[in-house]
């Protein structure tokens, strides 16, 4: 497993401008005030903005509060939608850091892709058999199979605590479209709270969509033969985020790659772009085991990696992370009071 990361600034600027002229010259951009125009709200848009407003206003005022944004985004290929495009992501990095946000004593609003996973319930979706898997009757009772009932008293005991203490709050979207209405929603909630607020942005969005005005009504049929699909770049929905929606708030994105050249460029020019406070850059094949934390105050990337003993003892890390995150967001609350 190899921690090196091409930072080299020179090389890094030249892979930057590459990649950014290649993106202005072969999309289309659309304004990302315009998509909220063009596109319909999800139907739980309302009683998501019922639920943040009630849950944000009932926390403690020395509470800090994460959203957590977790898993993939869906797109539609038809209006009566029979297909659509998703991707990879199973919402482990999400949920895992949940768990550890709550363990660091914050509020969590939980924005997650229905069916991913869930803090506390996600090392309970892998069995063949689904949840029989884990069951057995014993004397005609209903009772956790001997192996799985430490952990799972654990995780009970903590969901129900977090949950009686009214620290989580979980949302699910499906379609990005879903997805941009809801974080914007929650994101203007959350605004007034300024520093006290973190945003986690650890859903995989995607980057390509098929507008609703030019998208197919009915199931695409398959007598013409092949299939070709034209979609366009989904705005930037960093920027707005960043400067009109939460622009006080302690925000972090991620980074996805599979080549590494492009990792740390990207990362940095994200940074400069939107001027938030860290992006998490991270590659598909090693996202359980490294991360590199980008700032703008900081030279060189922060590696975080876990040990093979962490992996024997089922130590995320996303443990580790949770930790660093929440003591730079402590710093970040503090400078903020001092101005
Ligand atoms: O959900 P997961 O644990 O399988 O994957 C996590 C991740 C790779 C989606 C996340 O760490 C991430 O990088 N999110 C942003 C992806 C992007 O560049 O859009």
């Amino acid at each position: 497993m190899s921690s090196k990361l091409t930072v080299d600034r020179a090389q890094s600027e030249s892979v930057q401008e590459a990649v950014v002229s290649s993106i202005l010259s072969e999309r289309k951009v659309i304004d990302p005030d315009t998509y909220f125009d063009d596109n319909k709200p999800p139907a739980n848009l309302r009683w998501a903005n019922g639920r943040v407003s009630e849950f944000v206003a009932q926390q403690p005022k020395e509470r800090p509060i994460a959203l957590v944004t977790s898993g993939g985004t869906t797109v539609p290929l038809e209006n009566n939608t029979v297909r659509f495009v998703d991707n990879f992501s199973a919402g482990t990095r999400g949920s895992s850091s949940a768990e550890q946000f709550l363990a660091s004593g914050y509020a969590v609003i939980y924005l997650y892709r229905d069916q991913s996973l869930q803090p506390f319930n996600r090392h309970y979706s892998h069995n063949p058999d689904g949840v029989l898997g884990y069951l057995d009757i014993v004397d005609g009772k209903v009772v956790v199979k001997p192996e799985w009932a430490e952990q799972m008293h654990r995780d009970l005991e903590l969901f129900k605590r977090y949950k009686n203490a009214n620290q989580l709050l979980m949302v699910s979207f499906t379609t990005l479209s879903d997805y941009l209405f809801l974080l914007r929603e929650i994101s203007l909630i959350l605004a007034p709270l300024g520093p006290r607020a973190m945003l986690y942005l650890a859903a995989a969005v995607s980057d390509f969509f098929i507008p609703t005005h030019i998208m197919a009504e009915h199931k695409i049929q398959s007598g013409s033969g092949d299939l070709t699909l034209r979609m366009n770049q989904v705005p930037k929905f960093l920027r707005p985020l960043v400067k009109n929606w939460v622009p006080r708030c302690f925000i972090i994105s991620f980074k996805l790659e599979t080549d590494s050249e492009l990792l740390a460029p990207k990362a940095r020019h994200a940074l400069e772009k939107y001027g938030h406070q860290i992006v998490i850059a991270n590659l598909l094949h090693t996202r359980k085991w490294q991360v590199w934390l980008f700032t703008n105050s900081e030279p060189e990337p922060y590696l975080l990696q876990i040990s093979k003993e962490d992996i024997e003892n089922n130590r995320d890390i996303e443990h580790y992370l949770v930790v660093e995150l929440a003591r730079r967001h402590q710093e970040y609350i503090s400078n903020s009071n001092q101005l």
